[in-house]
């Protein structure tokens, strides 16, 4: 067997995303067999002296650090990979940048617009190699999905809509902030399910169809104060609980976006549909192999929705793994996208998406915030 190239890693960061990540990272090789590079797990880094070595121990990590500060100054890491809470995306990403390391950070980019513009100051400034996991696009159905919009047969889009539906904040007793909870304070997270949830719609939806160009949008924080698990305190909710819009793209369709945690029964499910002058395109987390897909040109008394059930060797990503009609999962877009980023550096190309086409993300964000605060339309200034 030919030697590979390595990519030692240090991860930051050891929550459900670390694990996702590391999985990526793992079974990247074993199913990618032909790239020329291959992720060594070099270094874990947390807090918590005990608990970052029980994840380095059952996940296979070389060695173990507490401080992020140590992981960036190591000469035996290439890349860095940000799974921390959004609140340090932004410091050890311009650190990493400075250090000439690669950087993979978890979504969203930041926790703001301004935030987000000096990571990109700095990756631009560094020349280093970067990617956001907006892991949903690399999913077989959801990269069909952009195959066939791209073939043109949809003909002119008309509509896009998109939700991410979940229920697990609707209890008043749970409480918010700390461990496990950040994803409720804002001074953390940035904002709620804007952020959370409706940054990977608005990922994939620019993605598919072109740049947003304003919007206008409601939110709502149901809960107004919860016990903060660092204080002890009931203190106010400062995260939006729900967060909807409607838009204009720049290719003259409309939007409409919504993403909630309390509807009730929804755990993750986050959906798609696309209606162009010749065909339409739907997409569910929730039956995630399958995309519906409706072409007007078919006969007309057989016309109807189609589930593409995207599990055959011709389809994006599906002649890595098993025999065609078996099914993937949620954990296979993470390794697809590590499998990108192994091949960005053979090719020389870009690993999208980069830290400025998240930007461009963070940029609508901000205009979803702002128009809901001031209940009129925002332009996004994202202009393709
Ligand atoms: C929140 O519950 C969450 O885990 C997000 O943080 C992820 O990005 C999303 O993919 C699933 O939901």
């Amino acid at each position: 067997m030919s030697e590979k190239k390595q990519l030692r890693i240090g991860l930051i960061g050891i929550g459900f995303m670390g694990r996702t990540h590391t999985n990526g990272y793992k079974r990247v090789g074993d199913f990618f067999p032909a790239l020329e590079y291959r992720p060594v797990l070099k270094a874990v880094c947390s807090r918590n002296a005990e608990k970052v070595k029980a994840f380095a121990e059952q996940w296979g990590y070389e060695s173990t650090e507490t401080d992020w500060k140590k992981i960036i100054s190591r000469d035996d890491i290439d890349a860095v990979d940000i799974c921390t809470p959004n609140d340090f995306h932004a410091e050890i990403a311009i650190a990493a940048a400075a250090a000439g390391k690669m950087i993979l950070c978890e979504k969203p980019l930041a926790r703001n617009l301004a935030e987000s513009q000096t990571m990109v100051d700095a990756i631009e400034k560094a020349g280093v190699k970067n990617t956001v996991w907006y892991n949903y696009r690399r999913l077989p159905a959801v990269m069909l999905a952009k195959q066939i919009i791209d073939s043109g047969k949809l003909g002119r889009i008309f509509h896009y809509r998109a939700n991410f539906l979940q229920d697990w904040t609707i209890n008043a007793n749970l409480p918010q902030g700390g461990e496990g909870l950040w994803r409720m304070d804002a001074a953390v997270a940035g904002s709620g399910v804007l952020g959370d949830l409706l940054s990977h719609c608005i990922d994939t939806a620019m993605w598919l169809n072109g740049g947003i160009k304003d919007v206008t949008a409601m939110t709502e924080t149901f809960i107004k104060e919860r016990v903060h698990q660092l204080t002890g305190k009931v203190q106010e909710v400062t995260i939006d609980d729900a967060c909807s819009f409607i838009c204009h793209f720049n290719n003259g369709s409309l939007g409409l976006f919504e993403s909630t945690r309390y509807a009730r029964g929804h755990k993750a499910l986050y959906t798609f549909e696309i209606n162009g002058e010749n065909a339409s395109i739907r997409w569910d987390l929730h039956d995630l192999n399958r995309l519906e897909y409706f072409d007007n040109a078919d006969q007309s008394d057989l016309k109807g929705w189609r589930s593409i059930h995207v599990t055959d060797g011709d389809h994006p990503y599906m002649n890595k793994w098993w025999v065609p009609g078996l099914g993937i999962g949620y954990e296979h877009s993470f390794v697809h996208q590590v499998a990108d980023f192994l091949k960005s550096l053979e090719t020389g190309e870009k690993c999208s998406p980069t830290f400025t086409e998240a930007h461009q993300t963070q940029k609508v964000c901000e205009a979803v915030q702002e128009s809901a605060k001031s209940g009129s339309w925002k332009n996004t200034g994202v202009n393709d």
